[in-house]
């Protein structure tokens, strides 16, 4: 498989680096990277929402997804969940491509493990419907994001309201045991066991029962600006979150403008929000521990503290931001990658959904 995929890559003419250098902890702490475990089958995904990916997406998930990568892990642009709030065709078609371009560029590598589309595997719709006859309304009711985003607004899709039961058909078809995700993800992947469960009692045991995973630090990046929200592609204000299309300038920038207390003491703390978001990333982008900050940056206040963030944060992202302005000169590579990406898929989501048929009673 990673032969084909490998020729299939050259032909479509997109040159590679094997190394991940996206995913090494920026050094300048001296602290050694945390080596991720060995995981046997992985699904996550992405939506293409919003600008650009953003570090929150980076620092919960998708580096993790490149220091994980194996040939059972499968890494998904969804772009039929990007349905569910209101949007513009042309843009989500370009957001998809962006988004996966972002993936590539952050390590994910085709010759080792299956990034994707999820419109161009059907698979995942029709597992959502039967998975539909499983899941209760009053289970999809209690979703803290639909209660969120459908807030406000006049008219709510039936879409938002049923994204976590598609969300599990996406895990769920490729036996995933485990799911790196955000910790915002954290009751909807609640929701993708109870769903694997029923659906197993009920008609004998078909699907893997998978397993969340966080990272050690970063798992909930907040926004630099609303402290007590997180950082999303959807935010009010740009200023609250870093892009990883944003330059150096701007990331630092809105970094040094990133809401703090009135005190100069870099402490994680309940009463100091922004500076404890500032630690978190700081230990996620070093590999640092928050008290090992906490004592480097004891006496130096906040403006010594939020420039090393700065500096970090792009040293993180310059070789991740390189590798994106590279891939981007050519989009039809990429597409031809995410092709080749979803026929592996469709193998391995087709042969789940032979099963899923005959339990459920359908006529095979
Ligand atoms: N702030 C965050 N900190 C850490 N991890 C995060 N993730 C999202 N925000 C943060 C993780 O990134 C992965 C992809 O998420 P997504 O974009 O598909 O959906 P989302 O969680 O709804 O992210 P956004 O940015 O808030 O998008 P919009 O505004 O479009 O809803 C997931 O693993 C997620 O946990």
């Amino acid at each position: 498989m990673p032969d084909q995929a490998g020729r299939s890559r050259r032909a479509a003419g997109v040159a590679w680096s094997s190394d991940i250098e996206a995913c090494t902890a920026y050094d300048a702490f001296d602290t050694p990277v945390r080596k991720a475990a060995v995981v046997a089958s992985a699904f996550s995904g992405i939506q293409p929402t919003g600008g650009s990916p953003h570090l929150g997406n980076y620092l919960g998930a998708f580096r993790r997804w490149a220091e994980l990568q194996q040939p059972d892990h499968f890494y998904c642009v969804v772009d039929l969940h990007a349905m569910t709030m209101p949007y513009e065709p042309g843009e989500l078609r370009r957001r998809t491509i962006d988004t996966a371009t972002w993936l590539y560029a952050v390590g994910l590598d085709p010759d080792v493990c299956t990034v994707f589309v999820q419109s161009h595997v059907r698979e995942h719709t029709e597992l959502a419907w039967i998975l539909n006859c499983v899941a209760t309304k009053g289970e999809l009711e209690r979703m803290v994001q639909y209660k969120e985003k459908s807030r406000g607004q006049e008219s709510v899709t039936v879409g938002l309201f049923d994204y976590p039961v598609l969300q599990a058909a996406d895990i769920l078809l490729y036996k995933a045991d485990e799911v790196p995700i955000g910790d915002d993800q954290r009751q909807h992947l609640e929701l993708s066991r109870n769903i694997a469960r029923r659906f197993n009692h009920r008609f004998g045991e078909t699907f893997t029962v998978p397993k969340a995973t966080f990272p050690p630090a970063g798992a909930r990046i907040m926004d630099l600006q609303v402290v007590d929200a997180k950082m999303s592609k959807s935010a009010q204000s740009p200023q609250g979150t870093i892009d990883l299309a944003d330059d150096e300038d701007t990331t630092t920038r809105k970094i040094m403008r990133a809401v703090t207390d009135s005190g100069s003491e870099v402490r994680a703390a309940p009463d100091k929000p922004g500076v404890t978001n500032l630690l978190d990333l700081l230990a996620a982008g070093t590999g640092a521990m928050v008290e090992e900050l906490e004592q480097r940056y004891d006496g130096q206040g906040y403006g010594t503290f939020k420039r090393e963030v700065a500096e970090v944060v792009n040293g993180v992202l310059r070789p991740v931001r390189a590798r994106h302005a590279e891939l981007t000169a050519d989009p039809a590579a990429v597409e031809k990658l995410l092709r080749d990406g979803a026929d592996r898929a469709r193998e391995v989501a087709a042969g789940t959904m032979t099963t899923v048929r005959e339990r459920a009673g359908l006529l095979v």
